[in-house]
C-alpha cells in the first residue's frame, strides 16, 4: 500500500527537497507550511509524480495546527511517516545580547511546533501501533558553538525529545530518529540574519551540504525495511569538521 508522509517545513530547503524526493519514490504527500504560494507551486509540480495535499498553517498555533491535521480529507488522514523538519535559527548573538522575540520564535516554532503537529499525529500511529517520526534535529543539537546558545537550546530539546518519544513509542512499535545536519545551504541563513548581508558569506569557500543530500538520507531512512529503526544520523559536508571547523579556501 502507498504510504502517505507529512512533512512539515515543505515550502523550501530540506523540507522541500524531501517532498521532492519522497515523490520519486511515489510516497504520498501531505506538504505543510506557512508560504501558501510556495505549497501551491510545488503541489503542481509534484502531482506529475504522486498524490499531494497542502495545508497552510503555522506550527506555533497549536489550534490551527490541530485544526489542519483533523481536517485532512479522508485520502490523506491515514499517515504513515511524520517529518518534523519545520524551523528556523532567529538570530546569532553572545547571550547577553540576545533578542527575545528570537529567542521566543525558535523555541516556539523549533521545540512547540514540533510538539504540536506530533500531538496531533501520534495518536492514530499508536492506535495502528505502526508509523514512523523523523525529527531534524541539526549538529548544533550535539554541541553548543560561541552565539549559538537558543539555537542550539532548541536542537538539544529536539534530541531530547526523539529520545524520549522512541522510548515512550516503543511498545507500539512506531519507529523514531533524528537526522542531524551540519551547515546545509538553504534559506536557513537569510531567516537567521533576517535577510542582512552576513547570510552572503555564510556558504563561501567551501562546498556545504545541499538540501537533497540530507534529504537522501531521510529517504533512506524511511525506506529500510519494518525491523531496522535509523535512530539518530550526524552528517557535515566534507570541509566542516564540527560546528567551528570548517576547512575554507582562503
Ligand atoms: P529553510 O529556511 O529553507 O526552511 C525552513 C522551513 O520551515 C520552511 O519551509 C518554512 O516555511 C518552515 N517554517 C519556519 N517557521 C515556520 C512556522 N512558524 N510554521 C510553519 N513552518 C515554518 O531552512 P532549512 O531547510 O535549512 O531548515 C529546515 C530544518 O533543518 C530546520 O529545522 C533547521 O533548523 C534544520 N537544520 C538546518 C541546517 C542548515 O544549515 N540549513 C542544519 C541543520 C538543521 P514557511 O516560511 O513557508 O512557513
Ligand atoms: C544549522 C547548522 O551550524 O548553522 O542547524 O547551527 S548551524
Amino acid at each position: 500500500m502507498t504510504k502517505t508522509a507529512f512533512i512539515t517545513g515543505a515550502t523550501s530547503g530540506i523540507g522541500e527537497a524531501t517532498a521532492y524526493e519522497f515523490a520519486k519514490q511515489g510516497l504520498r504527500l501531505v506538504l505543510c507550511g506557512r508560504r501558501l504560494n510556495r505549497l501551491e507551486t510545488i503541489k503542481e509540480a509534484l502531482e506529475r509524480l504522486t498524490d499531494v495535499h497542502i495545508l497552510n498553517f503555522d506550527v506555533r498555533d497549536k489550534q490551527a495546527t490541530q485544526e489542519a491535521i483533523a481536517g485532512l480529507p479522508e485520502a490523506f488522514k491515514h499517515i504513515d511517516i511524520l517529518i518534523n523538519n519545520a524551523g528556523n535559527a532567529h538570530g546569532l548573538d553572545p547571550i547577553q545580547e540576545g533578542n527575545t522575540e528570537d529567542w521566543e520564535a525558535m523555541m516556539d516554532i523549533n521545540v512547540k511546533g514540533l510538539l504540536y503537529v506530533s500531538k496531533a499525529i501520534i495518536p492514530q500511529m499508536t492506535a495502528r501501533k505502526s508509523g514512523q517520526i523523523i525529527n531534524i534535529g541539526s549538529s548544533a543539537g550535539k554541541e553548543v558553538y560561541p552565539k549559538g546558545n537558543v539555537y542550539c537550546a532548541s536542537k538539544h530539546a529536539v534530541l531530547a525529545i526523539t529520545e524520549g518519544m522512541r522510548i515512550d513509542l516503543n511498545p507500539y512499535g512506531i519507529k523514531v530518529g533524528a537526522v542531524n545536519p551540519g551547515m546545509v545551504e538553504t534559506e536557513f541563513s537569510k531567516v537567521r540574519f533576517k535577510g542582512g548581508t552576513q547570510a552572503n558569506t555564510v556558504y563561501s569557500g567551501f562546498e556545504a551540504l545541499k538540501a537533497k543530500d540530507v534529504a537522501e538520507v531521510i529517504y533512506f531512512a524511511v525506506s529500510r525495511p519494518p525491523h531496522v529503526n535509523i535512530a539518530d544520523v550526524l552528517m557535515f559536508c566534507t570541509a566542516q569538521a564540527n560546528s567551528v571547523t570548517v576547512l575554507k579556501e582562503s
